[in-house]
C-alpha cells in the first residue's frame, strides 16, 4: 500500500449546491457543507499527511471532488479529461499545482476520465469504464500507467457513476466492496469485504497510511471494517453525500 505525505484539497465554494447530483438527497447546507470539510481536512492531518488548500472556485461547484481530476503514480501527475462538460477546466489549477510536485501526463480529447473510476491497488489498476470515463481515455490511461510499469484491468460499470463508488481498496490484499458490485475475475484475488444495499455509500472508504477514513451513520460495514483491527475514523460527509461525492473525492493524496 501507498504511504503517503501529502494531499492536495479544495474549499468548496458558494455555489457547492449547484455541482451535479442524482442523489435526491435534498440540498446541502453551506454552513455545514464547511464544517464537514473542516473535519475532513483534520482528518488527514492527524494520519499524518501536510494539506494544501486551493481557494473556492466559484466558476466550477464539483471542483472540491478533486480526485477526479487527476491521477497520481510514483511519477506522474496525470491530468484528466474531466467527463461531463461541466467539470472541464478544472483540471487546470491541479495541473498547475502539480507541476512542481509530479511530471505531469494529460488525458487528450476524445478521451475522458474522472479519477473517482481508477483505483489503485499496489502496482494493478482497475478502470471503470463508465457514464464519465470512455474507452479512448481508458486507453490512454492504460497506455501511461504500462509505461511506468503497473498492470490495469477495465471494469465495465453500469450503476455507478464511478467505480469508487462500488469498490476500494483498504490494503492487505483487502477490498470494500458493494455486495451487488459484479465483482468478474480482476478481483477475485482479493478478501472482500461486503457492503450491504442498505448501507452502500459506505463502500466509499479510504484508507490512508495506518488510518481508515469511514463515512458515519453504517453501523454494519463499521463492525466488518472494525475486524482489520486497523484504527479507524468516521467522519460525517452527509452534505457531500447529497452531492454524489465522498471520502475519496475529495483529495488527492500522494
Ligand atoms: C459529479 O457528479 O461529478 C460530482 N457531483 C460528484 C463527483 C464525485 N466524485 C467521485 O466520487 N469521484
Amino acid at each position: 500500500m501507498n504511504r503517503f505525505r501529502k494531499a492536495l484539497v479544495r474549499k468548496p465554494g458558494m455555489n457547492f449546491q449547484a455541482g451535479l447530483t442524482s442523489s435526491q438527497l435534498g440540498v446541502p447546507d453551506y454552513a455545514l457543507t464547511l464544517r464537514q470539510h473542516h473535519d475532513y481536512c483534520s482528518a488527514l492531518v492527524k494520519c499524518g499527511l501536510d494539506l494544501f488548500m486551493l481557494d473556492p472556485n466559484e466558476q466550477y461547484p464539483d471542483s472540491p471532488f478533486v480526485e477526479d481530476t487527476c491521477v497520481l503514480t510514483a511519477r506522474s501527475a496525470i491530468i484528466t479529461r474531466p467527463g461531463h462538460i461541466s467539470r472541464r477546466g478544472e483540471e487546470e489549477e491541479i495541473a498547475a499545482f502539480f507541476r512542481d510536485h509530479r511530471m505531469l501526463r494529460r488525458i487528450t480529447e476524445p478521451g475522458t476520465i474522472d479519477g473517482g473510476d481508477v483505483l489503485q491497488v499496489n502496482n494493478r489498476f482497475f478502470i471503470g469504464l463508465s457514464g464519465r470515463s470512455n474507452k479512448e481515455g481508458i486507453r490512454q490511461m492504460e497506455q501511461i500507467l504500462k509505461e511506468e510499469g503497473y498492470t490495469a484491468d477495465v471494469v465495465e460499470l453500469k450503476n455507478y457513476l464511478h467505480l469508487k463508488a462500488a469498490v476500494n481498496y483498504l490494503g492487505d490484499e483487502t477490498l470494500i466492496m458493494h455486495e451487488h458490485f459484479e465483482a468478474g475475475t480482476p478481483f477475485s484475488h482479493y478478501n472482500i469485504i461486503r457492503v450491504s444495499d442498505r448501507e452502500s455509500y459506505a463502500a466509499n472508504c479510504l484508507r490512508i497510511n495506518d488510518t481508515i477514513l469511514v463515512p458515519e451513520g453504517f453501523p454494519e460495514t463499521l463492525e466488518k471494517i472494525k475486524k482489520l483491527n486497523i484504527p479507524v475514523l468516521e467522519l460525517q460527509v452527509s452534505e457531500f453525500r447529497k452531492m454524489d461525492g465522498g471520502l475519496t473525492c475529495l483529495s488527492l493524496r500522494f
